[in-house]
């Protein structure tokens, strides 16, 4: 089930990235400064690389919004790259790129080798061009859509960075505003103590031509009860926040809840027990399930975590084949991030804000915000039974 669609174009050094998204209902109020706003905090994180010096990712609205509202309409999203004019000639649509351009060393862990090989091309550009984590920018512009939307239900996705390489944090996001504090430190921690060791841990690995991974957790606060379905696998909401996770570039992992760690308790420690208060209706005594049980929410904060590999771009560059000779030959070593943990968690924001907007459209349909809001406040009393 989709109600909310969207396709993205554009390749990392080309004109622009390009989004439409289909399915967001009329009379949202939708700012380009929010958009905006989202883009920035992609671009920022302890350990980017020379790219993100270049680039000041803004969007153009070219569709779908008219004084400040949306119209119901697909909504056309450019991000112009600024590098763009640096790469006029390797990236012509129209005439063939100079001969000393092409590269023939494939990045292992990259899409380079197979991308190569399963769309028959000679040079790696021609692979890792879209393969980039670029792409995510246009995905974080759809997510800042999809929170907007989310806003106006009372519903919050907030993330903080939970590990940098060796280094682990202890504090996680327990309440809305969390996100907003891990926005003032440079890896998005919320840990003041683990902070420095992570910089600290991102120098190093530079000086040594590494790269670091990490792991962040997006938290969404405010769901109803019955965001997804069990009537059906493809309705199912943690398959359908799996996926958008997963189908961000160097995601490895992704856990709902307590995740792998349910795996060797008792049934008796992993569940959440239920309760009812006259207050405040139906609750749970704990949150181990991630606030999904059966593909749906129950009620409580959406908890997932979400493990990132380093980036395969290295100062250091592995051992590969070069394709034309067929030798030994190290990587290419394109300028890179040596971690981009931290812009990974706003992406991993932007990817659920996506999917819970979705699954809120499927349970609330409607064409304009103000029918949506009707059948949300209906389904929110009949919480209590
Ligand atoms: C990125 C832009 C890219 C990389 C990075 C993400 O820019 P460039 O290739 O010009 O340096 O910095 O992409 C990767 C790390 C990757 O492996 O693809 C961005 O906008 O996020």
């Amino acid at each position: 089930m989709s109600m909310l669609r969207f396709l993205t174009g554009g390749e990392s050094h080309g004109v622009a990235l390009m989004t439409i998204i289909d399915g967001v209902p009329s009379n949202l109020p939708l700012r380009k400064t929010e958009i905006d706003r989202e883009l920035k905090r992609r671009q920022l994180g302890y350990g980017r690389g020379g790219r993100m010096a270049i680039e000041q990712d803004a969007v153009d609205i070219v569709s779908g919004v008219r004084g400040g509202r949306t119209l119901g309409s697909p909504i056309s999203l450019m991000i112009t790259n600024k590098d763009w004019p640096n790469w006029t000639e390797i990236m012509a649509a129209d005439s063939a790129p100079p001969a000393d351009s092409v590269l023939t060393q494939p990045r292992p862990g990259h899409a380079d080798l197979t991308g190569l090989i399963k769309y028959g091309f000679g040079d790696v550009r021609d692979v890792l061009e879209r393969a980039s984590a670029r792409e995510t920018a246009a995905r974080v512009a759809v997510g800042a859509v999809a929170k907007r939307l989310l806003r106006e239900f009372g519903i919050a996705v907030e993330s903080a960075v939970l590990r940098i390489g060796s280094v682990e944090a202890v504090s996680r996001v327990t309440k809305p505003g969390d996100g907003a504090n891990a926005d003032g430190s440079p890896v998005r921690t919320l840990d003041k103590t683990a902070e420095p060791a992570m910089t600290a841990e991102i120098d190093t690995a530079a000086q040594a031509g590494e790269t670091l991974g990490g792991i962040f957790e997006v938290v969404v606060f405010g769901v109803p009860v019955g965001l997804g379905s069990y009537a059906q696998w493809d309705r199912r909401l943690d398959g359908a926040i799996g996926r958008a996770l997963l189908s961000v570039p160097a995601i490895k992992g992704v856990e709902i809840g307590d995740g792998f760690d349910l795996a060797s308790r008792p049934g008796s420690e992993a569940h959440d027990e239920i309760g009812y208060a006259v207050d405040k209706g139906f609750f749970r005594t704990s949150n181990r399930s991630g606030g999904i049980e059966a593909g749906m929410t129950n009620g409580s904060p959406v908890r997932i975590t979400a493990a990132m590999k380093p980036i395969p771009t290295l100062g250091k560059p592995l051992t590969t084949v070069d394709i034309v000779t067929k030798e030994p030959a190290t990587a290419i070593n394109e300028r890179s991030d040596i971690c981009a943990v931290p812009a990974a968690s706003v992406v991993g924001e932007a990817v659920v804000a996506i999917e819970i907007a979705n699954a809120l459209l499927d349970k609330f349909g409607g064409d304009n915000i103000d029918e949506i809001k009707r059948a949300w406040q209906a389904s929110r009393e009949a919480e209590r039974l």
